[in-house]
């Protein structure tokens, strides 16, 4: 399933776009959880007679459990959590170095959320041809690579770092997330040129301006593969974690974790904790660590 938009599910089958109802709930593989389909689901559908001129119509009647999903916890009190996007490769965390501000915080909180939800993420640095400080940016990317996640340079204006971005994309299904503002439509129309005609004729009935991104969707890349750009975030709140667990989902912390005098440590205020160790001796870089600490202290 490709777009949701009201009521209508997309489903897209062998280059047609199916438009789908949903009846009733359906049962997936996490827990016994019951939740409806959400867009990269792969789903069972029954043909229906066409309801009216502007195509095929169905009924979605199942979901195939998912391999990946990649969800924030719902904001403005609500609880649970929102799945942004199902079965992708690749999440695509998109920043960038000005306007707005390059924010740790909220890439770190992203990446635990990749980690718990079994995602591969990318950082995307873009409109890195605004980039003042290089000294200062190296710094504060530095521990990435270390921890095995890929960083890429991008911007749009200069094309550096795009034909990376798109190498990886090929074949897969992707999606760009990140904070309003730090280029995902742009990132989006440079790797597919002639996305945003597609897509302003498809959001063109809902009277929204053609770059402002309502809703996630994906897109069939020529390359092969699908790309999903998806509305800005601006709270990204982490769900599903323990306070004893939340460790687990920072690699640069893994090395540790057995080393701590208590096994519940959630290495804020235990003494003997070795991940405190590891961050006075220079080993886990302090910006990670005061990560960890807020995101510790936004939990449950
Ligand atoms: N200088 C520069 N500006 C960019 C770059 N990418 C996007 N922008 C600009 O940043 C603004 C927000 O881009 P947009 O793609 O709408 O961001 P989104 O909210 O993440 O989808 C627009 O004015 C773009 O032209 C880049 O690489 N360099
Ligand atoms: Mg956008
Ligand atoms: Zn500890």
């Amino acid at each position: 399933m490709i777009r949701i938009k009201g009521s209508d599910h997309y489903v897209y089958d062998f280059d047609e776009e199916v438009r789908c109802s949903v009846r009733g709930r359906f049962r997936i593989g996490r827990g016994d959880s019951e939740v409806l389909p959400v867009v990269g689901d792969v789903v069972e559908y029954r043909r229906e007679p066409q309801r009216d001129s502007s195509g095929p119509s169905g009924l979605i009647i199942a979901v195939k459990p998912r391999r990946s999903l990649f969800a924030r916890s719902e904001t403005g009190g609500r609880k649970g959590y929102r799945i942004l996007g199902a079965n992708l490769d690749f999440v695509f965390l998109v920043h960038s170095v000005k306007d707005p501000v390059l924010n740790v915080r909220l890439i770190d909180r992203m990446l635990t959320a990749a980690e718990r939800d079994g995602i591969e993420p990318v950082i995307v640095v873009n409109k890195i041809d605004l980039l003042e400080d290089e000294a200062k940016l190296a710094a504060t990317l530095a521990p990435y690579p270390e921890m095995e996640y890929a960083v890429v340079r991008t911007s749009v204006v200069t094309g550096e770092g795009i034909g990376d971005l798109a190498g990886m994309m090929e074949g897969r299904s992707t999606m760009l997330a990140g904070p309003s503002g730090a280029g995902k439509t742009s990132l989006l129309s440079r790797i597919e040129p002639g996305i945003e005609a597609r897509i302003s004729n498809v959001s063109s009935s809902t009277g929204k301006g053609r770059h402002t991104t309502t809703h996630f969707e994906l897109h069939r890349l020529s390359s092969g593969g699908w790309l999903g750009d998806s509305p800005g975030i601006r709270e990204f709140g982490i769900w599903g974690v323990e306070k004893e667990t939340l460790g687990e989902y920072f690699r640069d912390f893994e090395p540790y974790l057995g080393g701590c005098r208590f096994n519940t440590c959630t290495h804020s205020h235990e003494p003997k904790c070795a991940v405190k160790e590891a961050v006075e001796e220079g080993a886990i870089s302090e910006a990670r660590y005061d990560s960890y600490l807020r995101i510790l202290e936004s939990l449950e």
